[in-house]
């Protein structure tokens, strides 16, 4: 294992991840290839393998269930191993029958009930899910461990499947387990962390799982839900309930959005809000869906801004741990994960 030097942005990334392979979902009718791919990642590792001295790839270790287990709810988990156990080696289950009867338990040993555990019918499970998912959510753990330890300032989870739409007790939005909500969660005890997201959909699974929460604040900039997914939430008026009142900002954004307008809101809006909460710690949901040519997406930053966007955010000064979330323009994808990760390294390197 190559010695880590202040120089070196670890990152963090394990092959068993690429095993989940969701066949297609369903797009105004239409069935389309999944933008959700193992190719998604298997550029972005090219492009910081490529990138001569500043990134040191390598494997988490396994994240123990208990640790799991602190952020979601048992009976999601135990499906996942039902998926993993009774689903053939080529199957996916795509969900259709959403049953929501009030205080009505479902049986997560039972596969035809996986629709009272998801959000949307474009998130299918597969035996390779759960596996996929535990080792993405180790990267995202194992990054955290690094910077809440104090040995760097600044890491990186190569995860994926991504987490920013699975909530406490649900999967929905390509996404099995948080990995932002574990990396959070395992910071908390040493201080208040703020978590930004900047996915181009709304990160509502983070926001259910820390809305009554005063100690994490989450700062999520995204289209505006009136058109796009995840539509249920992502509102301004989504502030925060009980103790957490207060420490959850929505800021929606217009479709077409570019990146001066989208800098512009994170110079007054997010920045202002992160400062005055004065995080020990950042957790940033990075998602590069935001990207002009992004398939899904409908904003049009370009990949310097995701630099310049990086590089505002480092001058916080506070470390940090970045999240892979979407991004499905592949070709760029690297190019533009590079482009922020450098831009928060430049950024953070004149604060201290
Ligand atoms: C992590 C993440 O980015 N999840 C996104 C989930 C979005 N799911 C709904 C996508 C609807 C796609 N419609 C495509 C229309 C293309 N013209
Ligand atoms: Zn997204």
């Amino acid at each position: 294992m190559p010695r880590l030097t202040s120089k070196d942005i670890p990152v963090f990334f394990h092959s068993r991840q690429l095993d989940h392979r969701p066949p297609y979902e369903w797009a105004g009718g239409e069935r389309i290839r999944h933008p959700e791919t193992p190719s998604r990642i298997e550029a972005i590792f090219r492009c910081l393998t490529n990138e001569d001295t500043l990134f040191t790839v390598r494997a988490p270790e396994r994240l123990p269930l208990s640790w799991i287990a602190r952020t979601h709810a048992p009976e999601l988990l135990e499906l996942y191993q039902t998926a993993a156990r009774d689903l053939k080696a080529d199957e996916s289950l795509y969900p259709f029958v959403f049953h929501r009867r009030r205080g009505a338990r479902a049986d997560p040993s039972q596969l035809n009930q996986t629709g009272a555990f998801c959000l949307d019918s474009g998130t299918p499970l597969s035996a390779s899910t759960w596996d996929a998912a535990v080792w993405s959510a180790a990267c995202a753990f194992e990054a955290a461990r690094l910077v809440g330890r104090g040995d760097s300032r600044l890491a990186y989870g190569l995860c994926r499947p991504p987490g920013h739409h699975a909530s406490r007790e649900q999967f929905g939005g390509y996404c099995y387990l948080n990995n932002a909500a574990l990396a959070a969660k395992s910071l908390r005890p040493k201080g208040k962390v703020a978590i930004v997201d900047i996915d181009f959909h709304h990160g509502n699974g983070t926001q259910e799982i820390f809305y009554r929460d005063s100690k994490v604040l989450f700062v999520s900039l995204h289209a505006d839900p009136k058109e796009f997914y995840p539509y249920f939430s992502g509102y301004a008026a989504e502030s925060g309930a009980g103790p957490g009142q207060g420490f959850n900002l929505n800021l929606p954004l217009p479709r077409g959005c570019d990146g001066r307008e989208y800098l512009h809101v994170i110079e007054t809006k997010a920045l202002p809000a992160l400062r005055a909460f004065s995080p020990a710690f950042l957790v940033v949901s990075a998602g590069f869906d935001t990207y002009k040519a992004d398939p899904i997406g409908a904003f049009r930053l370009e990949t310097a801004d995701y630099e310049e966007l990086g590089e505002r955010l480092g001058h916080l000064g506070v470390p940090t741990v970045v999240v892979q979330e979407g991004g499905y323009y592949v070709q760029h994808l690297g190019l533009n994960v590079t482009a922020f990760l450098r831009g928060l390294y430049k950024g953070g390197r004149n604060v201290s």
